[in-house]
Order: structure tokens, then sequence, then C-alpha cells
């Protein structure tokens, strides 16, 4: 692909700059970029001329470039056939028992070539880009042997460049492969002995997450994973409480985890502990919405007890096939009552938190990357308030044009 072309200055925009947490917009802002950052913001009266090019939003609305923050899109396969079946009475262990489910994937993914695994994240990859995703993070976990977690975080840092930002982390521990089959124990020893020491030595990893749960990996296991991640240097972040309470929220905040990602069955102790560690709530209402879970994770406790609450699509092809951002915004609202506001800061804002990017994306503020996404509507509401009706016109990364409706 070739080098997109760089912009000068913004103007005419209403801007959403999520500073904060919150819109505080500027009515028709204007921004100047810089060798890929902000370098100042205020009104298109004061902006001056632009020796460079200049991007007219035409009373648009631009917002941060979205953050995605917890994705599984580097698998190979499909099992859309599964949903027929679920749908038609089958149970998610039978389809299991019968080799579809996870391993399903995992055998796919471990039979693919980087190149084909490369191809088919790919067009997730793409879907997200082009509905304003400018930095996604992706996780291995289909691979779960040494060579194929290694070969599905190469591919996930290959996805990365020019056209947006990628963040990998190295998920081993997300289910028993076949071959250890009642020996979880073993596994993680190779999860700690021989994965995580590999990924970091080739600086395959941005940080190491688990999936803590009756079905994944129990906490004792769960904690041996991540001392493994610390004494290669390597961040945390947890699968936690999605489907039962075993305090994973809480072992998260013990380590100083970036974030506590599901969170459904999280009582108030482990959102304490989240407060206290400074943690982020990473909340996935697809995997919500597609599992039909009744319970909700506890909303009203985050939110009085200040701990960020970021959103993300948790793109995977068992519980969350969603590669639409803005669909993720609306079910946060309707699902689990978060405002437009408060959703939009989980994609953008807290977002990058959850990925220790909070000095460098989310906000428009001077000194952040330019991510920029100069959007068909008018009112940063609107992108939570309906499903599919409004799309990028303009995708801004590292202050270069990546994406301009009509083209590529
Ligand atoms: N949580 C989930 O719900 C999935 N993984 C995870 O950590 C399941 C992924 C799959 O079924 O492929
Ligand atoms: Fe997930």
């Amino acid at each position: 692909m070739i080098r997109p072309m760089a912009v000068e200055l913004i103007v005419n925009a209403r801007l959403a700059t999520m500073r904060a947490g919150r819109y505080s917009l500027v009515e028709d802002g204007a921004m100047r970029i810089r060798d890929g950052r902000i370098e100042w913001i205020g009104s298109s009266r004061e902006a001056g001329s632009a020796t460079g090019d200049r991007l007219d939003a035409e009373g648009a609305l631009i917002t941060p470039g979205l953050v995605d923050c917890h994705t599984h899109l580097v698998y190979a396969g499909d099992r859309a056939i599964e949903f027929e079946q679920r749908l038609k009475g089958a149970g998610y262990e039978e389809i299991a028992r019968a080799g579809g489910g996870i391993v399903s994937t995992v055998r796919a993914t471990r039979a693919a070539s980087g190149a084909e695994l490369r191809r088919q994240s790919q067009v997730r990859f793409e879907a997200l880009r082009r509905a304003g995703v400018t930095t996604i993070e992706i996780k291995s976990g289909y691979g779960l042997d040494p060579d194929s977690e290694l070969k599905c975080l190469r591919v996930a840092r290959s996805l990365g460049g020019d056209h947006a930002r990628v963040v990998t982390t190295l998920l081993a521990a997300h289910a028993v492969p076949p071959e250890f089959a009642g020996r979880a124990d073993e596994y993680i020893d190779c999860v700690c002995n021989e994965i995580i020491p590999a990924a970091a030595h080739e600086k395959l990893a941005d940080a190491v997450d688990a999936f803590c749960e009756g079905i994944g990996f129990s906490p004792a296991q769960t904690r041996r994973v991540f001392e493994a991640a610390r004494a290669h240097g390597l961040r945390v972040k947890l699968h936690a409480d999605q489907l039962s309470n075993l305090g994973g929220a809480a072992l998260a905040a013990e380590f100083g985890a970036l974030s506590a990602d599901h969170l459904e069955h999280t009582d108030a102790a482990g959102v304490d502990a989240m407060a206290r560690a400074g943690a982020v709530a990473v909340l996935l209402p697809g995997a919500f919405y597609f599992l039909r879970e009744k319970k909700l994770p506890p909303i009203d406790e985050l939110r009085e007890k200040g701990v960020p609450m970021a959103l993300a699509t948790d793109c995977n092809p068992g519980t969350s096939p969603i590669a639409s951002p803005t669909a993720i915004l609306n079910m946060a609202c309707t699902l689990f009552r978060l405002t437009p506001e408060e959703a939009l800061a989980g994609m953008t804002c807290h977002g990058a938190r959850a990925l220790g990017l909070e000095n460098e994306i989310g906000t428009l503020e001077i000194g952040k990357r330019a991510d920029v996404v100069l959007w068909d509507c008018e009112h940063p509401s609107q992108l939570a308030a309906q499903i599919g009706m409004f799309q990028p016109r303009a995708v801004v990364f590292d202050g270069r044009v990546v994406l301009k409706m009509g083209s590529g």
C-alpha cells in the first residue's frame, strides 16, 4: 500500500475531544497536526492557513480514533454452522464433544499457514478499521502450542503499520489444548516455561492474558501465568468473572493488571480491589448479547468507585462474532445502561488506558497522536443511538488520511 497523505490542518468540525472521558465539545473547532501529533486545538477562526493539506469537515463531528482494546480476531475457519446447530437445539457442550467449539477453531488455526491466517484475519481487521478503529488489541489463543501461538502473534503484529496501530496480547492460557486434555497443570507448565519466554524473547507480546473460569483455568493456574509474565517484564490483564465469580477481578488487581475484562459476576470486593489498583474494567456487551446472559456486570458500583469503564468488541468466532464498534456502543447503552457519552469514552479515552496508552491516544489533546475520525453525523450521541447508520467519512491515523469515503 502507498504511504498515505499527511494532513496539516482540519477545520470546521464539531470536536468531541473526550478529554477526561466527557464529550468536551469544541464547536466550530480546528486542529493543527505536526509530525503525526496534535499540535494545536482551537476555533476555526483562529486556525490560520496551511501550507500543506487541509481537511474541511463542513460542520461534521470529529472524535478520537476508536480504540478496540479486546479482540481475538486472529483465527482461521468459521463457526456459523454451530450458530445454526444451537438454534436447532444442540448444546454448547454437545457441539464441543462432536469436535466443534473452540477446539475446531484451534484445529483450523493450527492448520493454516501464516499467510492464510493473515488473509482470513485481515478481513475482520479491515472491517474494524473501516468502522473508525485506529488502535486494535489482538490476542493469540487459538494456537495453544508454542509454534502456533507465536504464529498468531506474528500475524497480529503484521496487521499493524501505516494504517492502524496493533497491540498484541499472549492468551496461550485460553483453553486446554486437546493433547493436554485432563492435564491442565502440565499445559500451564508449557505456557510458563516455553510460550511466555519465547514470546517475550521475540518481543511479540505487549501483555499476557488468561481465561480464569471453570471452563478455562483456575485462579491458582492464572497466578502462575501472571508470575511468569511478571518475570519477563510483561503487564497482565484477565478474562475475569465472565460466567462465574472466581475472584478474577481481585486477582488481576493484585498483579497490577492493566484491565480486568467481562466482569459479569464480579462482586463488591472485586470492584474495590480494582479501584484501589487503578485497573480498567473492560466491558464486552457483544459476548453478553450473543450468549444471552442475564447477569449484568456491576456497572453502578464501577461508576461509584470511579473505575474507568472501557468497551470492546471481543471480536471472536464463538461468543462475539462482531466487528462493528458502533454496534457495541449501542449494546453498551441498551444492555448495560451506559450513557452514550460513557460508551464513547469506553471506546476512546478509557480503551486507551486499558492498553497503557493513555498518554498517546484516546483523546484529542495537544501532544497526542493525531488519530481522528470524521463522522458522517453531527453529534456524538448519534454514534451510540443507532446501528449502522453513520459511517466514518474520513479517518486520519498518525496524522495521515488512511480512509476516505468512496475510496480505499
Ligand atoms: N471467553 C469467551 O467467551 C471465549 N473466549 C473467552 O475467553 C470463547 C471463545 C470461543 O468460543 O471461541
Ligand atoms: Fe475475550
